[in-house]
């Protein structure tokens, strides 16, 4: 990348701090939100329908936002956080978790229309619309939850990528001042990403924070974050499951239902009820909650879709297996497993950060993707297998 390239970006971004620093004596909080609200702040992306979460990701083990971090002062990191599936086994007994749900459940086999031609965010890919044809396979109601995940490390003495490169991305309305003060580099088109030393699985928010803070405020029934797509795909494999394909996941997502925008129809409020964990108010300075979470939720905690899943879109982001591409065919697909090769995988589904001013991703055609060893604290997973296990 040329310098002139990057350019932009850091101009963008001392426009974006200088901001910062002239508004701070004499406007108010809620004021000073308003200034990373413009186009300067998200400059390659022309809807304002970015959350920057796509370009989370390492080089050469560093985190970076595609290539640029600046350095934040800390006083205006300070002033920021202010205001802030086999056909034959069907027969068999499923496995049932310990509120007596399957914990897998069949999709049935079938065809279906992959993407949209009214794409939201025209620029992901989510179009055309195309026809794919599925085999059955089955899917884990819920997503990978961190008491699962821990079964799994337990089990196998398993290291994570941000446990072995020591660090990850933080949603920074999340962190502790402590946590805040000590980092000095925010990513440039994002800046409530901050990547934080410490911060892993056990760890979703850094060290002072922890999944099993105590019996009331433990997280072992929520999502396991912070966990790569390598991470995920080792879980899946012990597990003796594996990803799912992007056309799975979607297919999976719209429980049935044609051409709708959510697993449970077009309505994002039905009834004025919520079914899914997302962000209401003001991204991202001011997270009301009105859902119930303003980070994630116990898995399940949500209306489960025609095919019984949980949480399929918001919550946690889910991985799947296929390369990333924005370039699709319009030809009719049997189980269509993505591109041969790429440099970042498909996630899908969008989660508890998701507005629509700025993430309108918590739809079923929607779609983003990092890097394969990226992990952040928005970002987990769920497996699919052909046969009932
Ligand atoms: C994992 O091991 C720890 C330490 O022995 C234990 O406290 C925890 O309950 C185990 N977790 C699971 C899910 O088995
Ligand atoms: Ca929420
Ligand atoms: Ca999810």
């Amino acid at each position: 990348m040329g310098i002139s390239a990057r350019m932009p970006c850091w101009a963008f971004v001392i426009l974006y701090l200088n901001s910062i620093d002239l508004a701070s004596s004499d406007t108010s909080a809620d004021e000073l939100v308003t200034v990373p609200k413009t186009e300067t702040l998200v400059p390659s992306d022309s809807e304002g329908s970015s959350c920057g979460c796509h370009s989370l990701k390492r080089e050469g083990g560093v985190l970076s936002l595609e290539g640029e971090t600046v350095p934040l002062s800390e006083e205006a990191a300070v002033k920021y956080s202010k205001r802030a599936n086999d056909e034959r086994e069907n027969d068999q007994e499923p496995k049932q978790d310990v509120n007596g749900i399957d914990e897998m459940v069949l999709i049935p086999a079938g065809e279906f229309l992959m993407g949209t031609n009214n794409p939201g965010i025209p620029q992901d890919g989510e179009g055309p619309q195309r026809r794919v044809h599925l085999k059955q396979f089955f899917m884990d109601v819920h997503e990978v939850s961190n008491q699962d995940f821990q079964t799994f490390v337990n089990a196998t003495g398993y290291v994570t990528e941000a446990e072995k490169f020591g660090d990850s991305f933080v949603f920074e309305g999340l962190l502790s001042e402590p946590v805040k003060s000590q980092i000095t580099q925010a990513v440039a088109a994002a800046p409530w990403w901050l990547p934080v030393r410490g911060a892993n699985w056990r760890h979703p928010e850094g060290p002072d924070s922890s999944i099993e803070d105590s019996p009331l405020l433990s997280r072992m029934d929520h999502p396991v974050l912070h966990v790569s797509w390598s991470d995920a795909t080792a879980y899946c494999t012990w597990a003796g499951k594996r990803l799912p394909t992007e056309a799975e996941w979607e297919y999976a997502c719209r429980g049935g239902l044609k051409d709708r925008l959510y697993p449970w129809g077009n309505k994002l409020y039905p009834k004025g009820q919520h079914y899914a964990n997302l962000w209401q108010g003001e991204f991202p300075s001011h997270n009301t909650g009105e859902d119930g979470y303003i980070r994630t939720s116990p898995v399940m905690s949500f209306p489960a879709n025609g095919y019984g899943l949980y949480d399929m879109v918001g919550n946690a982001w889910e991985w799947t297996s296929d390369w990333w591409t924005v370039h699709h065919t319009t030809d009719e697909l049997h189980n269509p497993k993505g591109p041969a090769t790429g440099q970042d995988r498909v996630k899908k589904g969008g989660s508890y950060m998701c507005h629509k001013s700025y993430c309108y991703r918590y739809r079923c055609a929607a779609r983003s993707q990092n890097t394969p060893d990226s992990s952040s604290s928005n970002l987990g997973f769920r497996c699919v297998s052909q046969k009932r296990l």
